[in-house]
Order: structure tokens, then sequence, then C-alpha cells
């Protein structure tokens, strides 16, 4: 398929958590809404409405029989024309769930993670879209895991072309310093909706998150760090290149995010009902 060969297509990564009414999807019409905004920036015409792909993705979790899985909406060009022109070939849509625990370990969740900065850069926005889930684009994610864990690391951190931290190979990140929150803008970092609950989160905490440029030496200096993301959650971050960060173990800021994070997808927070989907 041209999707196969030349990376073309566009991807969700979704959650649908246990809640006491059964399988509820965390954010929905959200995440499918980006996937639109994706293919629009790719010009794939996705021959189905937003309504059509929320419909369908409940529908493949009820008849798999899972309340806790992710999912993962997949538009991908197929079968037909071969050739850099994406314009002739027909466009697919496959949605599949499966179960998938913490991303990257219980341990990790409790106790953080150890990254590193990445020798690779990440996306120039007039390379490669940031505001696009594309494919393809996950190469550039792809190599710098890869040399993270071969390294002995868990993450690796991507700075833009300016040399700002952007964020991880999947997912967004955040600093806190003097009970204020940091997070990059998004000119070179995905537009996560993981990163956008809990910055809501924090506005509830009274807690003031500031959107800038970051250096990596701010992040080795932070009071705590994590990051967020549909597979990754919330994830401390207890060491980067070597430094402690912190008190070098979950933060109580990040703590406080975590609970609320967990408690709202799960349904045991009042807030927000519009955020879950029961399947
Ligand atoms: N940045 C990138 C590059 C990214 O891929 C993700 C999601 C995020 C930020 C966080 O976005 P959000 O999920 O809306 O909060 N990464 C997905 C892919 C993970 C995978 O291994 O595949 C995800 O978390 O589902």
């Amino acid at each position: 398929t041209h999707t196969l060969h030349y990376g073309s297509g566009v991807f969700e990564g979704i959650r649908c958590y246990a809640t006491s009414q059964g399988g509820a999807v965390f954010r929905l019409t959200d995440h499918i809404v980006r996937l639109f905004n994706s293919a629009k920036i790719f010009m794939i015409d996705v021959p189905f409405t937003v309504e059509d792909l929320v419909e369908a993705t409940k529908e493949t979790v009820r008849v798999n029989n899972v309340d806790e899985c992710y999912i993962r909406p997949l538009v991908y060009l197929g079968y037909g024309e071969m050739g850099l022109n994406p314009l002739p070939a027909p466009v697919n849509v496959s949605i599949a769930v499966w179960p998938w625990g913490t991303y990257l370990g219980d341990d990790g969740i409790a106790n953080g993670v150890r990254l590193k900065i990445s020798s690779w850069q990440r996306h120039d926005p007039n390379a490669m879209p940031p505001a696009a889930k594309g494919t393809g684009m996950y190469i550039n994610s792809s190599m710098a895991k890869v040399e993270a864990v071969k390294a002995g690391y868990d993450e690796a951190i991507l700075l833009s072309p300016q040399g700002y931290v952007s964020e991880c190979t999947g997912e967004n990140i955040f600093i806190v310093r003097d009970g204020v929150m940091y997070t990059p803008d998004l000119t070179s970092a995905l537009d996560g909706i993981t990163r956008a609950t809990v910055m809501q989160l924090a506005s509830e905490l009274g807690i003031k998150v500031v959107e800038k440029r970051i250096t990596r030496d701010e992040v080795y200096i932070a009071d705590e760090a994590f990051f967020t993301g549909t597979a990754a959650e919330v994830t401390p971050i207890r060491e980067l290149d070597g430094r402690r960060i912190g008190n070098g173990a979950r933060g109580p800021l990040t703590t406080r995010l975590q609970t609320l994070y967990f408690d709202q997808v799960h349904g045991r927070r009042k807030q927000y009902p519009e955020w879950l989907t029961l399947v």
C-alpha cells in the first residue's frame, strides 16, 4: 500500500477505561477530531464523518469485550497506484483495540523514569507538521527511542531545531519550578489531549501553567518533571542525563495531578462528564 511504502497514514491513540458504569472511552470525540485534522494537513479525504468513526470505535470496543484497552484508529492509503503522489490512492480506515497496561511499567508510574536528551532533533515545522500524527513522522521518534533504550534509559527528550525542549518520543513534557508548571509551546510538539487535560486539572488546583521555550538545563534543575500521553498517562521523570530531578522520585504536584488524572479517566469524579463516552 502507499502508506506502507511512504508512511503516508495518520493515526490516533486512545484509551478506554473501566468505570462503575462499564467501559468508557476518554475524550473520544477530541481524538477523532484530531485524526481528521491530521488528515486535513496531509490532504487525505477521509470517507467517513467524525460521528461514523466515533460510533465505529465504540462498536469495536464493544464487540471485542474489553473494558480497558488501547484504541488505534488508522487512516491509510490502500492498494492502488504507486508513486509519490498519494491523491489517486484509496483511503481506508481501520480501528484496532488491545489490552495495554502501563506504557513504561508500573514502577515508572510510581517512581519515575530515566531520560536522555536525544542526539536526534525534533521535526522542523516546515519539514514535518507537529500538529499531525502522521505514521511516517514516527521514524524520528523510533530512532530517538532506540538510541535511549540502547544507552540504558527509558525514554528520550527531543530538542527542536532551535535547540529547545520539544517533547518525548510519544509524550508531552512538563516541569515544575517554585510551584509553577511550564510546558513547551506547540511550535514543535503535538497538541496532546493528555497535556490539555492535565492543564485543566492544574487550573482546578489553582496552579499556574506557562507555555514557553524551555532549555534542557531548566529540566535538570526543575523541582519536578513529568510527561503526559494517552499511552504513558502521567509519568514522573526522575532523572535526565544522569542528573537527578528534584528528589529523584515522584514529586508532590506530579502525585496530585496523577491521582486527579486517574480519578478522571476512571469516572471517579463528577467534573467533565463529557470526557467519558460509555461504549
Ligand atoms: N507527543 C507525541 C509525539 C505523541 O505521539 C503523543 C501521543 C503525545 C505527544 C501525547 O498526546 P496525547 O496522547 O494526545 O496526550 N502518543 C501516542 C502513541 C504511543 C505509541 O507508542 O504508539 C499515545 O500516547 O497514544
